[in-house]
């Protein structure tokens, strides 16, 4: 539905690399409406509950770590489709599987340092935002520009 709502997050290297406004940027371009945004260092609890479907596996400590170094862009991304578009516009998790045109495809090498992450279903998506954002920190707004018209 046209209200989908994805978490996007720019992870501590891609703030480091100055590509917030890139990522951003390109969320915006393709048409999503920004909801919330917010620059956090992330507590290791949240975080682990974050990446709780990886707890156990050998990269969880490295990767709480790293991202716990922060801060980090914690975002709300809303639109049609915005959950798979908003995988497809970051690539795979590998960014050697990235294609070149994706946002790890252009600008990230390794796993471990992958720029940003985006919820992988609509259910993540809402355990996410509820995780990382109170509900009085969603904006309520509408984009007329993207409002169909009638001429
Ligand atoms: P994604 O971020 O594409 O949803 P994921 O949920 O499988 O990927 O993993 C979460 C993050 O954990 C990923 O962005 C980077 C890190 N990670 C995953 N697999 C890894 C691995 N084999 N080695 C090191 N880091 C890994
Ligand atoms: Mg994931």
């Amino acid at each position: 539905d046209a209200h989908e709502r994805s978490f996007i997050m720019v992870k501590p290297d891609g703030v480091q690399r100055g590509l917030v406004g890139e990522i951003i940027k390109r969320f915006e371009q393709r048409g999503f409406k920004l909801v919330a945004m917010k620059m956090v260092t992330p507590q290791r609890a949240l975080l682990e509950q974050h990446y709780e479907e990886h707890k156990g596996k050998k990269f969880f400590d490295p990767l709480l770590s790293y991202i716990g170094s922060g801060p980090v862009v914690a975002m709300v991304w809303e639109g049609l489709n915005v959950v798979s578009v908003g995988r497809k516009m970051l690539g795979a998790t590998d960014p050697a599987k990235s294609e070149p045109g994706t946002i790890r495809g252009d600008y990230a090498i390794v796993t471990g340092r992958n720029i940003a992450h985006g919820s992988d279903s609509d259910k993540s998506a809402k355990r996410e935002i509820d995780l990382w954002f109170r509900a009085d920190e969603l904006a309520n707004w509408t984009n007329f520009s993207s409002k169909r018209r009638r001429v």
